[in-house]
């Protein structure tokens, strides 16, 4: 474990296996030097060390990355994939919580709900009452990126009473929802943009001015992705000049850094990653991460691969 996970992970692991803490060592280097030769698997997430090449071939017998979150941007899988080393990741168990996330952002970017809660506490309401706000009545949500999660948050959002569109590569078969090949033209159609898209570099900058452009003054950015598929300077313009009206953010491009002209902005909603952060969902992806090293060190294979790294391996690896 490189760097510190979740006590119920250490816990977990502790119990099924030999756990080597590096974050514990006084000399991180010479620590990974003496183990590597018997390090066969990783637990990752949210940490400071990268997951890429560079990292992980300081492992010769490395077999197996777990990675604590849905999302694994943070993991090179195409180096792993070519090395025959299984990465996986924890989908499906956070779906509602991020699902309800998504809802509660949404609600607190259009209904301006934590701003009323600090005007009641700023004493303004003693002088008169908290301004009207925009509403959800008869708004369409265009979501980016309509997979395990988008489809949670749609289900949730369709009984509010939004209509609903979605942009990805592939239209989808299975839903009766508005399909947009062209994010720009969505973004024109819609009044709410959500993005729950993968990270990394296919994604980069996804949302850049000419869609925030195209989103329009009246128009409101949710982000529960990853800060890199929106352009942040773009959208701090785009803020700044009221060419969209709002924006609600789980994510931001330099985390925990977030910009401080956001943080001025009295306008924008801003969140510290929390989309998945109830105990409970942390508890079943803490155990997933768990089960997936113990299930593949007792030879009945990982859980839940990621794509890019099928289990039974499709190449031998060269590591
Ligand atoms: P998923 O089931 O794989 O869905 C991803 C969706 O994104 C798919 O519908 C896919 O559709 C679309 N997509 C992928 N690449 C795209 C591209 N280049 N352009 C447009 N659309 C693209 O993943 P999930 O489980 O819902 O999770 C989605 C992401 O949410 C995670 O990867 C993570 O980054 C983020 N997340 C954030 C939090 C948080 O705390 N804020 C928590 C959990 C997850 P197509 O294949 O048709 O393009
Ligand atoms: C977690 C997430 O905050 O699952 C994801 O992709 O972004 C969140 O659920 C994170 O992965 C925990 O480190």
């Amino acid at each position: 474990m490189p760097d510190p996970l979740p006590a119920m992970i250490v816990k977990g692991l502790e119990q099924g296996s030999k756990l080597h803490k590096l974050w514990e060592a006084s000399d991180r280097d010479k620590a990974l030097k003496d183990l590597a030769p018997r390090i066969r698997g990783l637990a990752t997430g949210g940490g400071l060390t990268r997951m890429d090449g560079t990292f992980l071939s300081r492992l010769p017998k490395l077999e197996i990355v777990s990675s604590y979150g849905v999302g694994y941007d943070n993991v090179d899988v195409k180096w792993a994939g070519e090395r025959g080393i299984i990465v996986t990741n924890t989908p499906d168990v956070l779906n509602e919580e991020v699902a309800d996330t998504a809802i509660g952002l949404i609600l607190c970017a259009v209904r301006q709900f934590p701003q009323a809660d600090r005007y009641l506490r700023d004493g303004k309401w003693l002088q008169k009452p908290f301004p009207l706000t925009a509403t959800l009545r008869g708004r369409t949500l265009g979501i980016v990126g309509l997979g395990r999660i988008g489809k949670a948050i749609a289900k949730r959002a369709e009984t509010f009473g939004l209509k609903i569109a979605y942009h990805g590569r592939n239209r989808q078969a299975d839903v009766d929802y508005k399909y947009f090949a062209s994010l720009v033209e969505m973004a024109r159609a819609v009044d709410i943009l959500l993005v729950i898209t993968p990270g990394g570099a296919e994604t980069k900058h996804l949302v850049n001015a000419q869609v925030l452009e195209a989103l329009g003054p009246e128009g409101v950015l949710i982000n529960v992705a990853r800060g890199s598929v929106v352009d942040e300077a773009a959208l701090i313009e785009a803020l700044r000049a009221r060419k969209i009206m709002t924006a609600g953010l789980d994510v931001f491009a330099n985390e925990p850094r977030v910009p401080q002209e956001l943080i001025e902005m009295e306008h924008v909603v801003l969140f510290p990653h929390v989309g998945s952060a109830s105990v409970h969902t942390r508890n079943a992806m803490g155990q997933l991460v768990v089960d997936n090293l113990l299930s593949y060190a007792a030879g009945r294979g990982p859980l839940t691969p990621v794509a890019e790294t099928p289990w039974p391996r499709e190449k031998s690896g060269a590591h």
